[in-house]
């Protein structure tokens, strides 16, 4: 198949890691970028050189001349710009948080089926390599069965400065970051059956949350808890590290600051560097985010030339989705919300 050519909506903070991004994938580019504000609009078209630009998602769309768009906006904008994707019967990517509620996501997700066109939620943390480590010594059996993880993130970074929105949601960590890790903990131990959160409000200047921890009784019998804090002090800040530990019947998996990969067995331990690449248009400490970008942007073409679902499909990511439903839930009732009934 021939080159794929993309539409991206949305210009903002984290579309320049996407724009780059797609400069470096094989098999497609972007012909046309859309921002409904003009600065940003110009600021992107002319990093990138890409001359079609619109102040509009209808105007786009009725241009067309696209195989698939990229929907990078912020969550507001999701469903109704997913629907829009649907209606002119092209595919879609679109950013986390995928959706408002769980509802809208399920919508969303119905309404791309009918429609016949592929559909992926940009979770990219997955997609790291650190974390496609951790899923390698799983899948060749280096520490027996799983029945014990722990996925955090915990940092002081002033995330607020990049995207300043993540300061005036009545929700925050849980979903915007904690939604990378919950989604990392059933790529690793597979779906959940209940969940279990309390949160905290530790920054005041803040209207959202700050701090969680959660607990998952994974399908499979394992427990994990994850837990997310931007509102951490260390005396080596590790952002935007997860760090990762699993036990399982036959060993130990740590991933531990640095990207340090420790596997413990009946023959040893080994350390390994699992570090991500350093990109030539990524800047430390994000090149890890970055450098997952690209790899998703990758997958997305491969699947979508092969006619294969997508690791992180709209219908993949409803199970993700309701474990930030369920752990809001949670957080706000004191009880353990059973997962299956919300799916
Ligand atoms: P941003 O506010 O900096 O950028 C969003 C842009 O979308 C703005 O330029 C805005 O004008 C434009 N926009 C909004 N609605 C629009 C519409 N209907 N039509 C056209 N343009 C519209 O936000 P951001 O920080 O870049 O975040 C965007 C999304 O990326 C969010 O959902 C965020 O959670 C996600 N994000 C993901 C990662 C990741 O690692 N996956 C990291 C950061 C942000
Ligand atoms: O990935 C994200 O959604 C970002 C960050 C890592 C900064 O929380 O908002």
């Amino acid at each position: 198949m021939s080159e794929l050519k993309g539409a991206l909506i949305g210009c903002g903070f984290f579309a320049i890691n996407q724009m780059h991004a797609w400069n470096d994938v094989d098999g497609a580019r972007i012909v046309a970028i859309c921002d409904r504000d003009p600065a940003r609009l110009k600021v992107v078209g002319e990093q990138f050189g890409i001359d079609r630009r619109y102040g509009d998602g209808e105007a786009l769309f009725a241009d067309g001349g696209f195989d698939f768009v990229d929907i990078a906006t912020t969550v507001e904008s999701h469903r109704a710009l997913v629907e829009m994707a649907a209606r002119h019967k092209v595919p879609a990517i679109c950013q986390k948080p995928f959706a408002k509620t769980l509802s809208d996501a399920r919508i969303m997700v119905e309404t791309c089926r009918k429609a016949g066109v592929a559909l992926m939620v940009h979770e990219n943390f997955r997609w790291q390599t650190p974390i496609q480590a951790v899923r390698k010594a799983l899948e060749v059996g280096a520490i027996g069965t799983p029945f014990w993880g722990r996925i955090s993130f915990r940092s002081g970074y002033d995330v607020f400065s990049g995207q300043p929105y993540l300061a005036e949601g009545e929700r925050f960590i849980i979903e915007d970051l904690g939604i990378h890790a919950l989604d990392i903990a059933r790529y690793i131990l597979g779906d959940v059956s209940a969940v279990t959160a309390r949160t905290k409000r530790v920054n005041q200047k803040i209207k959202g949350e700050d701090v969680a921890t959660i607990l998952l009784d994974h399908k499979n019998g394992a427990t994990s808890v994850v837990d997310v804090s931007y509102a951490t002090k260390l005396s080596t800040e590790p952002f935007p590290e997860t760090l990762v530990e699993i036990d399982g019947s036959e060993g130990t998996i740590r991933l531990t600051q640095g990207y340090g990969l420790k596997v413990t067995n009946a023959q040893g331990t080994t350390t390994t560097n699992v570090s991500p690449k350093l990109l030539p248009w990524a800047s430390r400490p994000w090149h890890n985010i970055q450098e997952s970008v690209y790899a998703i942007q990758q997958h997305w073409v491969d699947q979508l030339k092969r006619g294969m679902e997508h690791s992180t499909s709209g219908a993949d990511n409803l199970r993700t989705f309701a474990l930030v439903e369920g752990a809001y839930e949670s957080a706000a009732t004191g009880q353990t919300i059973d997962v299956g009934a919300m799916l």
